[in-house]
């Protein structure tokens, strides 16, 4: 575990790879998957995921398989989750709305849900339940009308039992076991048993993003997901094992993950390397966050409280613990994080799972400009303009002034016509 200064801390990544070959493939899935549909996906599916489907839609047998499998604790909590969610998202709604004036005019706008969405669900190690409820609660909570949710099978069809069950107790009426880019293709162009939809949302594998990219401009996509990342800005108040059990939360997820701790404090600092190497041995993902925290894991001792805070915003991360005395006095500093865990008792996990705040967060520094995942990446805004005839009548000299000095006699005209007819008849 590397312990810096803060002035030479930076979360500089390797430079990535540029996926030619995967990017390639891709094309070429994607392209086999518009030309022939539902026989393109069959085929790749046979190929990538090692099973033959006659039909893609996930069988009632294996949903009721899995309620037998997931047991009476796990679905007790993934309802309560659930409810969480719900209700923080629900707090998200905004309604349309009008703006009437004295002219008789009204401006306003209108919010619609998305007609039909896409999520996509990884499979294998990575078919997590939780984000099948983080993705899809938003798009109902929306008003979404058709979800339609995609994962691939295993080698024998099936499926994780979590995610199955999670997808039925949010009452998901459409789901198939496909992935991968011809799943991603399925949904952007549509097959004969699958239609297209209009924004496709949720993590995957590399394939998966290149596919999300390539279709983009055809449907809409969420962020492209980079690797997870904690930082944890704490002081002498905070536990050093709490510290390092959340850093190590993080770092299991991925090789690639970044967990980093800023701190004013030399002793906390050299107290969580210890615990993080003591956490770290009892680990059954040991293998990835060592590797994680080899890679991307830092320790950074700062002059003083204002200095974590500042590299806190340079990074920019996706999660931010405040483990500090009066830690809630410092919310308003905080510039860039996808999401922020104010005091010890807000472990990221609360928030990966439970409090109801998505876990689909920017990563990668976005957090300077983009936001978790919401209620309003599921809907789409029109504007509406109704001018009444005092309001016309009253700016269409300076809409005409405008349209002219860009050169645009036909704007300019289909003002000055009515201002011609309607004018005379109006002024007294
Ligand atoms: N921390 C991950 C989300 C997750 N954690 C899913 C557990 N399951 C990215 O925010
Ligand atoms: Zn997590």
């Amino acid at each position: 575990m590397k312990v810096i200064q803060a002035k030479d801390f930076s979360l500089q990544r390797e430079e990535t790879d540029v996926y030619e070959t995967e990017r390639a493939v891709v094309k070429e899935i994607l392209a086999r998957v518009q030309a022939q549909g539902d026989a393109a996906v069959r085929a790749y599916t046979a190929r990538f995921d090692g099973v033959e489907l006659d039909d893609f839609r996930i069988p009632e047998a294996l949903f009721e398989q899995a309620y037998a499998e997931v047991g009476d604790e796990f679905l007790e909590a993934l309802r309560a989750a659930i409810q969480n969610i719900r209700r923080y998202h629900e707090a998200q709604k905004r309604p349309s709305w009008m703006l009437p004036d004295e002219q008789g005019s009204v401006l306003g706008q209108i919010i619609r849900p998305l007609k039909r969405v896409g999520v996509y669900v990884p499979g294998g190690r990575a078919a997590y339940p939780s984000s099948v409820l983080m993705n899809v609660i938003p798009a109902q909570v929306a008003g979404v009308p058709e979800i339609v949710l995609v994962t691939p099978p295993d080698r024998e069809g099936k499926l994780n039992p979590g995610v199955l069950v999670a997808i039925k107790e949010l009452g998901l009426a459409e789901a198939y076991r496909i992935g991968g880019a011809q799943a991603v293709g399925a949904l952007a162009y549509g097959t004969e048993t699958i239609g297209a939809v209009d924004k496709i949302v949720g993590p995957g594998n590399i394939y998966v993003a290149l596919a999300k990219q390539a279709v983009f401009g055809q449907v809409a996509i969420d962020m492209i997901a980079g690797p997870s990342e904690i930082l944890v800005i704490a002081d002498d108040s905070a536990d050093p094992d709490y510290v390092a059990a959340d850093m190590l939360s993080q770092a299991e997820h991925d090789p690639m993950a970044a967990a980093i701790c800023v701190t004013p404090s030399g002793d906390l600092a050299c107290r969580v390397a210890q615990s993080l190497v003591e956490q770290l041995e009892k680990l059954p993902r040991r293998e990835i966050a060592e590797e994680s925290l080899r890679n991307y894991g830092s320790i950074v001792v700062t002059e003083n409280l204002d200095e974590a805070i500042a590299v806190s915003n340079r990074i920019a991360p996706e999660h931010l613990e405040l483990m500090i005395e009066d830690a809630t006095s410092v919310l308003g500093r905080i510039e860039n994080a996808g999401a922020i865990f104010v005091g010890r008792y807000s472990s990221e996990p609360v928030g990966d799972y439970f409090a109801g705040p998505n876990h689909v967060l920017p990563t990668s520094g976005t957090a300077r400009f983009s936001s978790p995942l919401n209620v309003d990446d599921f809907v789409k805004k029109s504007s509406v303009i109704q001018y009444g005839k005092q309001a016309l009548l009253e700016n269409g000299e300076k809409i005409i002034t405008l349209a002219e000095a860009e050169g645009l006699q036909a704007h300019a005209n289909a003002i000055r016509i009515r201002l011609d007819k309607e004018g005379g008849r109006n002024q007294s």
